[in-house]
């Protein structure tokens, strides 16, 4: 046929394009069912009018056939000519798409031909499941599309022109039967049928998240279908893994995930076994991770690692721990004796054995005869805190018979101790209980001076080391009680007022500690004219003042210059032969200070309240929730907005309806109190609203609540130094107060606010508080209701309220902070704490507290309250701490004991002071400059050696 001259240079072109096309090689997700182009042998393809359709084979470069067809019968009018393909499966797919290559001609560019001439072709198709029809009426197919050229060639000139084909893809949906035919009617057009690809779209077997997701063919429609993947190899479900095909083949969404077992972890899409001397523990664990110190694998895919000989994994230890030992023994086992009970303390053990939950148990033996004989101590000795499971490296053991032979065996256990088969090590101590010193045997008696002898107790529970006198005047032990230290069996107590009784006791100070008091001895001085003596008090006073600030001084510059220390707080005490410290009551004025003015000196207390508290328009406030319940009432927070002032946030405290007028004035005198304060550690008075109902107390906002709740809810969040820094604003707010001569008596973290930046502030200032808001108070013997474990002995004993008992009750705030919020004693009874601090027993360092800092609460604690130091000094010592960290380095953990007192933790700063003018200024002792002067003290190094005989001489008064 004459019209071929144009289609076969173009098929030689074409085959120069296909054999060059990369298009053979089919994406992963396309699953070809037929392909013209690489149909080993006859496609089996049926043309008719048999003048129609033509195949026409060509061969590529590597001589495989390239069978195309065509058709160009466009000289001639009505033109149907049908090119039906082979039966091709459906296997399975909904959807099928047909992929089409060709050439069409365009009809202009044929010379000559008729109108007639086409440039399109149909494509049909028939669903049969019969794979062998050989005729198909031309009405039976269904119809796809009508096809037209993209680009249709016009001139036949092969020579460098580069033809581009025409591709067209087709689908066709919903398919039911096994198979299809297809078939392209020609109706006049010149074409050339290069290529026929049919295919289907699946989604691939793929690896997702450690989950392999299998072939899957896609849906008819565009839906999604979820499929769930199974865990590859060595690798467990975490989560089911799912994952949606799409319709055009891609894995869509993918959700859950599998995870490598034990033993194994992931590379590259498997799960790969752990290396000898690795281990993983758990499928969430990552990676397999090197044996911890002291263990091994000698396997590979090893879940954990096996300890070490000797060494040994707590059930609950992480398995990244290393393996551990039991702790060595206890050391330095220590014992001080006070009467019948005994404090033990020693030191951590030198091996851990590379564990931080060390407890300490102590087992008791009773001892007798010799050869000793040593019986268990059965249930009657009370331990506290407790005898097993102890934290700390202290115990305090009582109710021990006087007079006897102990055996302490102190032991150190750790979380392997019972792991492992070697018995605990332990180390013993041998303690003997004193016995009292009983019996005065003689006297003389003057108008004002009486003179005693004593025995020695006949067991003495180490070497005397000096006799404690007590006396008081008969009926006045409350008001004032002197202690009096003798090395010698007898002594003179002058200064006594004529024709008194005074009761005296005496005990025993051994190397073990102090024995029990002897009975009391009442014994009266001779009379006299009481008129001619005026009152013997004053005299006394002064000079005992004095001659006591005096010696305080000379302690403290004996400290300050020869250990240079600066940041640890130096008590006032000596050594002297005999040493007299008065306790006197009454309180003290400081030149210049403010006192403040209880409401109860108020005939009228709604003066007071109108003295110092503002009255503020009930309109100002705003009331926005409830924060919290007071005694009298709600508290709440809100807003209060003064004229001309900012909106500012403030705490208001309401009076319950129904109130007596008694309760009206308790709860306005806290307004009353608060009112006379001025400071930025003490809690600030904004007014009181009085002239309607409800009547309320407003004060500023403290955002962070009170203060033990606040450290408990931040366990462990703060620095050593943010923690000092809210204690010395606690001791500044203290100070202030005590200078105003007021005292709090119930100073407790819960009792401090914390504001936004983390400033304490002291609150809590009713004059009914005590007794009636505070959960922790409870009732004494004595009637009264106190919050027994933040109060002085002598207050708990006979009501001594004082700063000084303030300050103890700041030692236990400084504990609790410390602690980030412990309750004081733990679970000890009221009775019981009362009993361990009459025998000596006090808190131990929270754990990680500095060393200084306990020593401080220690000092807090002493139990003569004119031994505790005063807030302003607390102030200064804080301070030093913050400007000087390192002193907090060492923890009282670690410090080495050295009986009551600390090794030093500081290095010495070099001291700026250089005279005693200068040193006695900085003690706030310049009132002594003239006296030192005059006796001749011109340098500090004379000072160090004034020695205190000197003191109590006329020489410096
Ligand atoms: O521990 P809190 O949150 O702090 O709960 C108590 C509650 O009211 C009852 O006393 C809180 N509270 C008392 N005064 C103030 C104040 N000025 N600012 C913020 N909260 C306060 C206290």
């Amino acid at each position: 046929m004459a019209l071929h001259r144009w289609i076969y240079p173009l098929l030689h072109t074409l085959h120069f394009i296909l054999s060059s096309d990369a298009a053979r090689t089919y994406p992963a997700n396309e699953v070809t069912l037929l392909d013209s182009m690489s149909a080993p042998g006859d496609l089996g393809w049926v043309a008719y009018p048999p003048e129609g359709w033509e195949e026409i084979s060509v061969m590529d470069e590597r001589n495989t056939p390239m069978r195309t067809y065509q058709v160009c019968n466009v000289m001639e009018a009505y033109q149907n000519n049908w090119l039906r393909t082979s039966w091709i499966p459906r296997d399975g797919a909904h959807r099928i798409y047909i992929e089409i290559k060709f050439t069409l001609r365009d009809c202009n560019s044929l010379p000559g031909v008729p109108g007639t001439c086409k440039e399109t072709f149909n494509i049909y198709y028939y669903e049969s499941n019969n794979s062998n029809l050989w005729y198909i009426k031309e009405s039976q197919y269904i119809k796809i599309d009508t096809i037209a050229a993209d680009e249709s060639f016009t001139q036949v000139d092969v020579g460098d022109r580069v033809m581009k084909l025409n591709t067209e893809v087709r689908d066709i949906g919903s398919l039911t039967k096994k198979g299809f035919y297809l078939a392209f009617q020609d109706v006049g057009a010149c074409i050339a049928l290069v290529s026929v690809r049919v295919y289907y779209k699946k989604c691939p077997l793929t690896i997702r998240n450690l989950a392999e997701f299998p072939d899957r063919v896609t849906e008819g429609d565009s839906s999604l279908v979820e499929v769930r993947g199974s865990c590859v190899n060595n690798s467990e479900e975490y989560d089911v893994p799912k994952m949606h095909c799409s319709a055009d083949g891609g894995w869509l969404v993918p959700i859950g995930r599998c995870v490598c077992k034990p033993g194994y972890e992931e590379k590259r899409d498997i799960c790969q076994p752990c290396r000898t001397g690795f281990y993983k523990a758990s499928s969430l664990d990552a990676y397999c991770m090197k044996c911890p110190p002291h263990s091994y694998s000698h396997q590979e895919g090893s879940s954990q690692c096996t300890c070490e000989k000797s060494y040994f994994r707590a059930e609950t230890d992480p398995r990244a721990m290393p393996c551990t030992r039991p702790p060595t023994a206890p050391e330095n086992p220590m014992s001080t004796t006070n009467e019948t009970s005994i404090t033990l303390e020693w030191s951590p053990p030198r091996n851990s054995g590379g564990r931080n939950d060390i407890t300490y148990d102590v087992h008791c033996k009773k001892c007798v005869g010799d050869p000793r004989e040593c019986s268990l101590c059965g249930s009657g000795l009370h331990f506290i805190p407790r005898q097993f499971g102890l934290t700390y490296t202290k115990v305090l053991v009582t109710n021990l018979l006087p007079h006897t032979n102990y055996t302490f065996d102190l032991e150190a256990l750790n979380g392997v101790s019972e792991l492992s088969p070697s018995p605990n090590q332990y180390v013993s101590i041998n303690v003997t209980t004193s016995q009292a010193v009983n019996v005065i045997l003689k006297e003389r008696k003057s108008k004002d001076s009486i003179t005693l002898a004593w025995q020695g107790p006949d067991h003495a529970n180490g070497l005397i080391v000096e006799y404690e006198v007590i006396y008081y005047e008969k009926n006045q032990k409350d008001q004032n009680y002197t202690v009096l230290k003798t090395k010698s069996n007898s002594m003179t107590v002058d200064g006594l007022k004529p024709g008194t009784t005074y009761v005296f006791r005496v005990r025993a100070h051994t190397s073990g500690g102090h024995g029990t008091y002897g009975g009391e001895i009442e014994l009266e001085t001779s009379q006299e004219d009481m008129l001619a003596i005026g009152d013997p008090n004053q005299p006394t006073i002064m000079a005992v003042s004095v001659a006591g600030g005096i010696v305080l001084l000379i302690f403290l510059v004996t400290c300050f210059v020869v250990s240079g220390r600066h940041c640890g707080y130096i008590k006032a005490k000596q050594d002297p032969d005999e040493e007299k410290l008065q306790f006197h009551h009454g309180q003290v004025r400081l030149p210049g200070s403010r006192t403040y003015v209880h409401p109860h000196t108020y005939e009228d207390p709604n003066q007071a309240v109108r003295d110092f508290a503002k009255e503020i328009d009930a309109s100002c406030i705003r009331i926005e929730r409830v924060i919290g319940a007071g005694e009298f009432g709600e508290v709440c927070s809100g807003r209060l907005k003064l004229p001309g002032k900012r909106e500012i946030y403030v705490a208001i405290k309401s009076l319950k309806a129904g109130y007596s007028e008694k309760q009206r004035r308790d709860f306005l005198s806290e307004a009353s109190i608060m009112g006379q304060f001025d400071n930025p550690n003490i809690i600030h008075l904004e007014g009181v609203v009085t002239k309607c109902k409800p009547v309320m107390i407003i004060t500023e906002y403290m955002e962070n609540g009170s203060l033990d709740s606040f450290l408990r809810k931040r366990d462990g969040q703060f620095t050593v130094i943010q923690l000092v820094g809210m204690l010395r604003g606690i001791a500044s707010g203290m100070k202030y107060l005590s200078d105003m001569n007021y005292i709090h008596r119930d100073l407790a973290a819960r009792n401090i606010l914390v504001n936004s930046n983390f400033v304490c502030k002291v609150s809590d200032f009713g004059l009914s508080r005590v007794l009636e808001d505070d959960p922790e108070a409870a009732y004494t013997t004595r009637g009264g209701k106190i919050p027994i474990r933040w109060t002085a002995p002598e207050a708990i004993a006979y009501r001594k309220f004082t700063s000084a008992s303030d300050v103890w009750s700041y030692g236990i705030v400084m504990w609790e902070v410390m602690s980030y919020g412990e309750r004081p004693y733990w679970e000890m009874s009221n009775q019981d704490v009362i009993k361990a601090i009459d025998e000596g027993y006090r808190l131990p360092a929270p754990m990680d507290c500095p060393a200084v800092l306990h020593q401080l609460m220690l000092d807090c604690w002493q139990k003569a309250r004119g031994d505790r130091p005063k807030f302003g000094q607390i102030v200064n010592i804080l301070d030093k701490l913050i400007r000087n960290p390192s002193c907090l380095k060492t923890l009282a953990s670690d410090a080495a004991w050295s009986g009551n007192s600390l090794q030093d933790p500081c290095t010495p700063d070099s001291s700026t002071i250089t005279t005693v003018d200068e040193w006695l200024d900085g003690i706030k002792m310049g009132q002594y400059k003239e006296n030192f002067a005059s006796a001749g003290y011109a340098t500090l190094d004379t000072v160090v050696y004034i020695n205190s005989r000197y003191l109590t001489s006329a020489e410096l008064e």
